[in-house]
């Protein structure tokens, strides 16, 4: 814990905490600060749970304004469940741990204006004092710079379908490969091939647990046909792996992979014909690169009418819900 703090005390060191309106401009602060949100450093500084939550979901994953409404409902949920939520974005280039509701507003307006950043954006967003959605990378080196250990999304990057010869392969997945914190998510969508993001996950040494299922779920449903190497039943025993995982030092991440909701599940082919149609689309429209995953989701909900939406928007309040319960077992267990 007294490393914990001292890292904290660090990176706020160029500003006030009290100062929760603070923005960029005639700042004081040095490049390479990160901005928390006075509750946010408030729960770290006393060892309790906080969940962090990534941004793209919000500027690129979902329409107006159902995002905003969703980012407001997730921070809700983790409240209710007695942990605190951590937004993470860059605004006006300063990473920031935790969002105002005018925040949240900001970047829900920007929409794709927002810059999408990844681990390889970050840099050129803050130079620049820009606006950055993170990505699921992004939000886990700021996260766990300031010492977060649960963070929620709803569906993490992965190896794209042909990426054996576009390699195209999110960073997503080399993150969780040298960055120590545990994702929640619904696993990976049937857009990217999954068998191929499961091996990358083993080659980087990333555990990856399924929440009481013994199958990868597949975003929209709940089984992939592919099975994953541990299955954890309970939010204590995914606490007591990331505990471990943390005291071991290994350094990697860890994926828990939680299904959508069975009341919540999208009729398996219709999403499936509709992942199809925008495949070929974005073929043919020569979408590639960090555009292919944002084209596809928001071409995937055209096709299915708003049912993909609906779902996205279940499963990822499902996430947080279990999110927020692992939190408080780990805060529990590392008092
Ligand atoms: N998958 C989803 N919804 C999302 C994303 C992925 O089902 O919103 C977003 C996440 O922010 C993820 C990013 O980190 O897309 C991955 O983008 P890329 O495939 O370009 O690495
Ligand atoms: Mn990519």
């Amino acid at each position: 814990a007294s490393s914990a703090l001292s890292r904290l005390a660090n990176l706020q060191r160029h500003f006030h905490p009290a100062d929760s309106h603070w923005k960029g401009g005639n700042n004081n602060a040095g490049v390479g600060t990160i901005k928390i949100s006075p509750d946010v450093s408030e729960a770290l500084s006393h060892g309790r749970a906080v969940v962090a939550l990534e941004s793209t979901i919000i500027s690129h994953g979902m329409p107006y304004p159902q995002n905003l409404e969703t980012a407001k409902e997730l921070e809700a949920i983790v409240r209710e469940n007695g942990a605190v939520p951590a937004t993470v974005a860059i605004l006006d280039g300063v990473p920031c741990v935790g969002l105002s509701v005018e925040d949240l507003e900001r970047l829900a307006n920007l929409g794709t204006r927002a810059q999408k950043t990844a681990r390889r954006d970050i840099a050129h967003v803050v130079a620049t004092r820009g606006n950055g959605a993170t990505t699921v990378s992004a939000t886990m080196i700021f996260a766990s710079m300031v010492g977060i250990s649960v963070f929620v999304t709803g569906g993490i990057g992965g190896v794209h379908r042909h990426g054996e010869n576009t390699m195209d392969i999110s960073s997503d997945l080399t993150e969780l490969g040298r960055t120590p914190i545990a994702v929640i998510s619904a696993g990976v969508k049937s857009i990217l091939d999954i068998p191929r993001t499961l091996e990358y996950l083993e080659t980087q040494g990333v555990c990856v647990a399924a929440y009481k299922t013994n199958e990868f779920p597949a975003f929209f449903t709940e089984t992939s046909g592919c099975k994953v190497p541990c299955r954890i039943d309970t939010p204590e025993d995914c606490a007591r792996l990331i505990d471990v995982n943390m005291k071991l030092k290994l350094g990697t991440g860890i994926l828990i992979a939680v299904p959508i909701p069975k009341e919540h599940s999208a009729s398996g082919s219709l999403i499936e014909s509709a992942i199809q149609r925008a495949l070929k689309e974005a073929r043919e429209k020569r979408i590639t690169g960090n555009a292919e995953t944002p084209f596809l989701l928001a071409r995937v909900n055209e096709l299915t009418g708003g049912a993909s939406l609906a779902s996205n928007i279940a499963l990822v309040k499902n996430n947080v819900l279990v999110g927020a319960k692992i939190a408080v077992s780990l805060a529990l267990l590392q008092e």
